[in-house]
């Protein structure tokens, strides 16, 4: 197999840090997200001043407020965290269709084919994690690597808002020391089973045979030999081809002057439009969409008997749309713009601009 570029990327203390950026007075206070003390309630997820108390996923509430009585207790608001994430998952599918979801917060996307000499991996991964935190005002971690494996170990390194890449120069080193629960799918049972063999690290498990494994480890052996030596085969599984390219901002402030969003809605096309050449694809439909500061949404769309996919094009067609949409008594708080009905576009000429 050729060698291939593999993105990981993961949301920081994802449902805490949603919470921290709707309510700035928790800004960087010990925040537990998770349910009622009172019942039998979990902790989601905790912000890193929180884990400093040793709070963490999974624990239960009471133990948290005994090890943090002062920390910050929040109940969870799923549809924000479902939209953060759709905004997350729409961003990695403006710059691969090759994403496999793992959770709301995290993916693996496949860049091979997007990389070149002027634009290596590491560089298409701070382009998306820019792009998330322009969309969401959420910070993420990327690791980058030629496979699955050794991406999302990368992702873990040096969280939180960092981006790490594990290539041929450090995978040595990383593996070697790595602890063995650091290995993915060693879970705590097999953890115990590696200690009591005697294997505590990397290092440890590399200098076992692959016979020795499946003798212990059965049928996950013959992995746990290859993950020893940095291997890792398989591929990322897409869910779905993408059939629309949009973007959306929501304003700092209620908006009533059409100049001002009509300056945005440009700024939208012209983004659309740098991610459908991207991903050379031209697209039949364009929507607008609105959000009132009422949280009403509104959208409008045009099908068109020719695809586009420049911003002037984009742009044009969306001022129709929004003209039409537009209360002129009713400020708006969000606006975006979609072109969807994708075929792949005939243009060829990519440059690194597309991306900038
Ligand atoms: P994670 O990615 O495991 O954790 P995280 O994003 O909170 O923190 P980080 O990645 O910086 O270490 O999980 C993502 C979200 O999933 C998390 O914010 C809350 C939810 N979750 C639970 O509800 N219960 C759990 O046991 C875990 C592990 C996560
Ligand atoms: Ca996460």
């Amino acid at each position: 197999m050729a060698e291939r570029r593999i993105i990981h990327i993961d949301m920081d203390y994802f449902y805490a840090q949603v919470e921290m950026r709707d309510n700035p007075d928790l800004k960087g206070k010990p925040v537990i997200v998770g349910g009622k003390a009172s019942g039998r309630g979990v902790v989601s997820t905790a912000s890193y001043e929180a884990r400093k108390y040793g709070v963490h996923s999974a624990m239960p509430m009471a133990q948290a407020h005994k090890l943090c009585p002062d920390g910050y207790y929040v109940t969870p608001r799923f549809d924000k965290y479902r939209e953060a994430s759709q905004q997350i998952m729409a961003i990695f599918r403006s710059y691969t269709e090759i994403v496999e979801p793992l959770s709301l917060d995290e993916a693996y996307l496949d860049i091979t084919h997007l990389v070149r000499p002027d634009l290596p991996a590491s560089r298409i991964a701070q382009f998306i994690r820019r792009d998330i935190y322009e969309q969401t005002h959420l910070t993420a971690s990327a690791g980058v690597s030629y496979n699955k494996f050794l991406a999302k170990l990368a992702s873990g390194m040096n969280k939180p808002n960092n981006l790490t890449v594990i290539d041929y120069n450090n995978v040595h080193d990383i593996l070697m020391n790595l602890d063995i629960g650091g290995f993915r799918g060693v879970g705590p049972t097999t953890e115990e089973k590696m200690h009591a063999n005697g294997i505590y690290t990397g290092k440890d498990l590399y200098d076992k045979s692959e016979r020795e494994l499946i003798r212990l480890f059965g049928k996950r052996g013959h992995g746990l030999y290859n993950k020893a030596r940095g291997i890792d085969e398989s591929p990322v599984k897409s869910e779905r081809i993408r059939k629309s390219v949009g973007t959306e901002r929501t304003f700092a402030t209620d908006m009533n002057d059409d100049d001002q969003v009509l300056n945005k809605i440009w700024e939208l096309s012209t983004k659309t439009a740098e991610r459908l050449s991207r991903i050379q694809k031209s697209g039949k439909t364009v929507t607008v969409k609105i959000k009132t500061y009422r949280f009403e949404t509104f959208s409008k769309q045009r099908s068109l008997r020719d695809p586009i996919r420049n911003e002037t094009d984009i742009y044009n067609i969306a001022y129709e749309l929004y003209t039409d949409l537009k209360d002129p008594e009713v400020p708006i708080r969000l606006v975006g713009v979609t072109v969807g009905n994708l075929e792949q576009s005939t243009y060829e000429n990519m440059s690194i601009y597309d991306f900038l």
